[in-house]
């Protein structure tokens, strides 16, 4: 449903590199650049100039925070389930995306980062994460609108983020995007079914659509004439579509999806315009977005405190990993003395 995204051809120019400043090395730049303009793969082990691996520090490290807390919204509901099945499919899901966060903070290690200076930043708020997390799910029908809209959003994102020029990134999308499709799907057949019951629940699918729609749309970033770190990240080929291109494929595929659910979108502007062959769609309020990813959204303290509660609460976890580690290499040196 989303792979189209795969076929978008890289425009002209898009992939020339930026002079870099005058202290990167001239042959290894060089190197480096035609690496990106004949579309290869750049390695850990590979050469890279700064302001590339920052980008990616960057960019990864903030996607493996909204991956973690993004687990927390959803994870409310665990307890909560209204069948066996749903809590079991629930409970999968948001372990899916627990992984998620694992194999973005692996690949972002490979950076030379650690990750604990990682969580460092996220915990004490100087890291950013996807604004939508800060939202809270005030009934059932929200953990199948995340399912629908949020993972529709995150696939979209993320399958052009399958063909990133940093090799370990790349590879962990692949995966990633598999289950992000698992994910959406789950979230739409929850839906289908409320769809099919009674009033109470048509309606609180409807309330929560709602409320969901607008934040979606944002989760793809600023439009993109404010969006400062595109221009390069495309070059790059870490990005490779823009922020509003991402956000016009995801309109043009959820409205029709939206019929068959049976659901309105919350925009009167929403109307299909031939000649531009996409859906026109109204003003997404900024403001209200960078309210939100400035810390001040309706549940950042709640989120933040949490994930500080869970990381101090799992410290006894890491030290015996590690003490159990550590004996397991004495005892390898041992044996090979
Ligand atoms: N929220 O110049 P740009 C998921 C920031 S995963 C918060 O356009 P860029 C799975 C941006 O960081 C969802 N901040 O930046 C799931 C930058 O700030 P900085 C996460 C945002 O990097 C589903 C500034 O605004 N996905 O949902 C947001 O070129 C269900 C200027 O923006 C990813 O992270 C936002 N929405 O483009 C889990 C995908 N948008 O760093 C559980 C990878 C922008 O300069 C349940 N990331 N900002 O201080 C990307 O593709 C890009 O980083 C963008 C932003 C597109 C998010």
């Amino acid at each position: 449903m989303y792979t189209q995204s795969f076929n978008v051809p890289d425009e002209s120019g898009q992939k020339q590199v930026k002079p870099m400043k005058a202290s990167e090395p001239p042959e290894r730049m060089a190197r480096f650049d035609a690496c990106i303009d004949a579309d290869g793969r750049i390695e850990p082990q590979d050469w890279m100039p700064e302001a590339y691996r920052k980008t990616l520090v960057r960019q990864i490290s903030q996607h493996a925070h909204s991956e973690i807390v993004g687990m927390l919204p959803e994870g409310n509901w665990i307890s909560r389930a209204p069948s066996l099945k749903r809590k079991a499919i629930l409970i999968a899901k948001v372990q899916d995306e627990g992984g998620h966060g694992l194999y973005l903070y692996s690949a972002a290690e490979t950076l030379g980062v650690s990750r604990g200076d990682l969580l460092d930043a996220l915990h004490t708020g100087k890291a950013k994460y996807s604004s939508i997390f800060n939202y809270p799910t005030l009934n059932w029908a929200d953990v199948g609108v995340i399912g629908w809209l949020v993972d529709g959003a995150a696939i979209m994102n993320q399958i052009p983020l399958c063909r990133c020029s940093y090799g370990p990134y790349a590879r962990a999308m692949v995966r990633v995007c598999k289950e992000e499709s698992f994910h959406q799907r789950q979230g739409y057949e929850a839906l289908l079914v409320m769809m099919r019951g009674t009033q109470a629940q048509k309606d609180m699918v409807q309330d929560a659509v709602n409320r969901y729609w607008w934040k979606c749309l944002a989760m793809f970033g600023p439009p993109d004439a404010d969006s400062p770190n595109s221009t390069q990240g495309m070059r790059w080929g870490i990005k490779r579509i823009s922020n509003d291109d991402l956000r016009q494929k995801f309109i043009d595929a959820t409205v029709p999806q939206a019929k068959v659910l049976g659901v309105t979108l919350p925009d009167p502007d929403l109307k299909w315009n031939e000649a531009r062959g996409h859906y026109d769609y109204g003003q997404i309020d900024w403001d209200e977005f960078w309210k939100t990813v400035n810390g001040h959204g309706p549940c950042n303290k709640e989120r933040l405190a949490t994930r500080v509660k869970a990381h101090n609460d799992g410290a006894w976890v890491r030290e015996a990993a590690l003490a159990y580690a550590n004996k397991q290499q004495q005892r390898t040196l041992k044996e090979a003395a």
